[in-house]
């Protein structure tokens, strides 16, 4: 006991066993039925709460080897994140094939119909540190590993079918450029800077992918809803060795869709982990998100035809060109058990291929199959990170490297090399030349050189391509990028650098960022590139819009309520969206509820501080002429109905909202993305109108 009666360690109180704390709060033990705390070496703990001291108030002992292992473990907590793509979130699931795909490949995945293999999926941002918004105008990572019964194949790809560089050794230059410039190290997670915009502006390799990343694919609305891809051509090999060229693709089940900019900017501010949570609710509520993988097939007499070099992955081929085939499905229905354990410590690595699957001679891909064992090895500290469970196989596996940090699964006996004449028994394992991988037998010859080769030349067609396939909303929201992010940069020069380049894209749109950006004049077009321009025809494919998801399933309904709301019309609303597939969320002036018009109590999800409209794809609202007198006097309640108006979104509303819409500077004539809510039987119109995802047709939006 202390001087005021308080004890430092265990003491009966009643029937229960409990600890206290300084403060005297109490702890429940081991003794009330909790398993026992012990140190990393398995010595049972009395007390957590208490360093050891010499008296109650005196110096701490250096004796406390509790206290020690404790804060010594603590400090050592943190791993140095990944020099890009350091913030992720992952999830597990598995790959269904849909056909075997033998003829085209070897692959033990492919080869069996129904056949389920699990994998871990990673997805990230790319520029932003591990604690930076979900939001950031950036490329997503969407990262596979399928653990198949050949071994661990990782398809590390982006949710942008292109890159901003061609050879692998520009990566540290760009990755350089676009993260916080050293000096001041800001702005973390945007690419709005001189230095990015410096760099990409002497690269005019990178134009097509900055009409992706000025397009809304860079601010997707959840991962669920954004497509994948493998970028790089590889290869699929079949049991005959016969090689032929493939592009891998992910599509969403539920449609792509993205949000406008100026959500994205106040998502950031609302919930910076939006698409963390998003993932997290869908997969805990068994709303599974599904992608099919599929494939662009072709061969060497194609690759010879197209227009474009198939090893340049500043590239793609357009779907109309050459089709997608789907050839199974993936399914991610568990989140990890712990984040660190699992998606932080997962390490995926392009060199990661199994029998059947191969690379081509990318100079990007033949560049990144370097990097990532070299970064594992840093950043997991030591070459045994296959050892966690996150990267250790599914299949049987049997090799001979030992020893290292935290050898945990040494092999076992006395051979530890081969080739060994110890037998079957304890000689270990032995090379499998029909079984094992092998790489195609390509003919490589020519002088070593250091040379880009005259088909990567072509920068601005595709570029071109890919402005021209988008709808006219689409381009708009290019241009505004463009105008946004150039705005940020401080030095002239460079924004007219970034001007001439989109002259040989599209004058219009090169003329739109001029103007937005207050230059005087046009700057002149950059040197054209080695190969002439090419006038390419436009790919619906390319575009979101066109690609619409036509349903509001997975999608979330935000409603504002007050005192007093039509409880019946509430009750329509929200079965209408649930039946939609969709989920919902009460809004309301206290995240205690309201009092409904029939007297009951409904409490709510959110304050409507804590729920603005930015947070769902739809929006209603309901009120009572006393509830909506309340919400004109909260700024909170104005911003949610201004911005479901300004980004576009649809809103069912109750003829007694008007006042509120009239405060939040709405024009008097409301455009068919309102829908009103009169009575219990236009709900189903109103969340069959949502299926539409955004009302574009409007022409004040943001
Ligand atoms: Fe990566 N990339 N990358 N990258 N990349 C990494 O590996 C690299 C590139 C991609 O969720 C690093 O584990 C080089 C293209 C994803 O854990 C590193 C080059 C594509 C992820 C690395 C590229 C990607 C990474 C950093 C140019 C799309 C996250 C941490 C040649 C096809 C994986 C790490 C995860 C991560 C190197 C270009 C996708 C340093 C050298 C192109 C999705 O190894």
């Amino acid at each position: 006991m202390d001087k005021k009666g308080r004890s430092n360690s265990s003491v009966m109180l009643g029937e229960q066993a409990v600890n206290r704390g300084a403060g005297g709060e109490t702890h429940q033990t081991a003794d009330a039925g909790y398993d026992t705390l012990t140190t990393q070496q398995g010595t049972p703990v009395s007390d957590d709460q208490n360093t050891l001291r010499q008296g109650a108030r005196g110096p701490a002992l250096m004796e406390d080897a509790h206290f020690r292992e404790k804060i010594f473990h603590f400090d050592h907590e943190r791993i140095p994140e990944r020099v890009v793509h350091a913030r992720g979130y992952g999830a597990h699931g598995f790959f269904e094939t849909y056909e075997p795909l033998t003829d085209l490949t070897r692959a033990d995945i492919f080869q069996r119909a129904g056949e389920k293999t699990p994998v871990f999926v990673r997805f990230s941002t790319v520029a932003g540190n591990k604690g930076s918004a979900d939001l950031a105008r950036d490329v997503r990572g969407f990262a596979v590993k399928f653990y198949t019964k050949e071994g661990n194949w990782d398809l590390v790809g982006n949710n942008i079918p292109v890159f901003f560089i061609q050879d692998a050794i520009n990566f540290p230059d760009l990755v350089h450029s676009v993260k916080q410039e050293p000096d001041r190290d800001f702005p973390q997670a945007q690419s709005a800077h001189d230095n990015f915009w410096d760099f990409v502006s002497l690269m005019p390799e990178s134009m097509h992918m900055i009409m992706w990343v000025m397009s809304d694919r860079a601010i997707p609305r959840s991962f669920r809803f954004m497509e994948g891809f493998g970028v790089h051509t590889f290869r699929l090999v079949n049991a005959e060795g016969q090689s032929t060229f493939v592009k891998f693709h992910w599509k969403p089940k539920l449609g792509m869709q993205s949000v406008v900019w100026n959500e994205a900017v106040k998502i950031n501010g609302a919930d910076p982990d939006f698409h963390r949570r998003d993932l997290w609710n869908a997969i805990q509520s068994g709303d599974y998100p599904e992608w099919e993988l599929g494939l662009q097939t072709f061969d060497q007499e194609f690759a010879d035809s197209f227009d474009f070099d198939i090893l340049d992955a500043t590239k793609l081929i357009p779907e109309d060109v050459l089709p997608v085939t789907p050839v199974g499905r993936l399914v991610l229905d568990r989140m990890p058990e712990n984040f660190f354990a699992e998606t932080e410590q997962v390490a995926f690595m392009t060199q990661n291929v199994v029998p059947g699957i191969d690379f081509s001679n990318d100079p990007l891909l033949q560049g990144r199959n370097f990097s990532y064992l070299d970064t594992q090895i840093k950043r997991l500290g030591g070459p045994n990170f296959a050892h966690l469970p996150i990267n250790a196989p599914k299949c049987p596996f049997h090799h001979f490297q030992q020893d290292g940090h935290m050898a945990f699964t040494n092999p076992k006996g006395r051979a530890n090399y081969e080739p060994n004449s110890w037998g079957t028994e304890i000689g270990g394992p032995r090379e499998a030349p029909m079984q094992g991988f092998q790489t195609i037998a390509q003919e490589a010859e020519g002088p070593k050189v250091r040379l880009r080769a005259e088909s990567f030349a072509d920068h601005y067609s595709q570029a071109r391509q890919f402005y021209r396939s988008q709808t006219s909303v689409e381009q708009k929201h290019i241009g505004a990028a463009l105008v946004f992010e150039l705005s940020n940069c401080e030095t002239l020069a460079i924004r007219e650098r970034v001007v001439s380049h989109l002259l040989n894209i599209d004058t219009d749109l090169a003329q739109t960022v001029a103007t937005g950006l207050g230059l005087g004049a046009l700057p002149k077009a950059a040197p054209p590139a080695a190969k002439p321009k090419m006038d390419l025809k436009p790919s619906d494919a390319l575009s979101i819009l066109k690609n619409g998801p036509k349903q509001f399933k997975g999608r979330k309904l935000g409603i504002l309520i007050t005192d007093g709301v039509d409880t019946g019309l509430l009750k329509a609303v929200e079965t209408a969206a649930t039946e939609a597939g969709a989920t919902v969320e009460r809004i309301a002036p206290t995240v205690g509820g309201v009092k409904a018009s029939d007297g009951t109590h409904l409490p709510a999800h959110r304050k409507i501080d804590g729920g603005p409209s930015v947070l769902f794809d739809a929006v209603a609202i309901l009120v009572s002429e006393a509830g909506v007198a309340a919400l004109l006097k909260l700024p909170p309640a104005r911003d949610f109905v201004a911005d479901a108006y300004a980004h576009y979104k649809f809103c069912g509303f109750t003829q007694t909202a008007m006042p509120l819409f009239a405060k939040a500077g709405l024009p008097k004539e409301l455009d068919k993305g309102f829908v009103k809510l009169a009575q219990p039987a236009d709900a189903k119109g109103f969340v069959q109108a949502c299926a539409a995802l955004r009302f574009w047709d409007r022409p004040d939006g943001a």
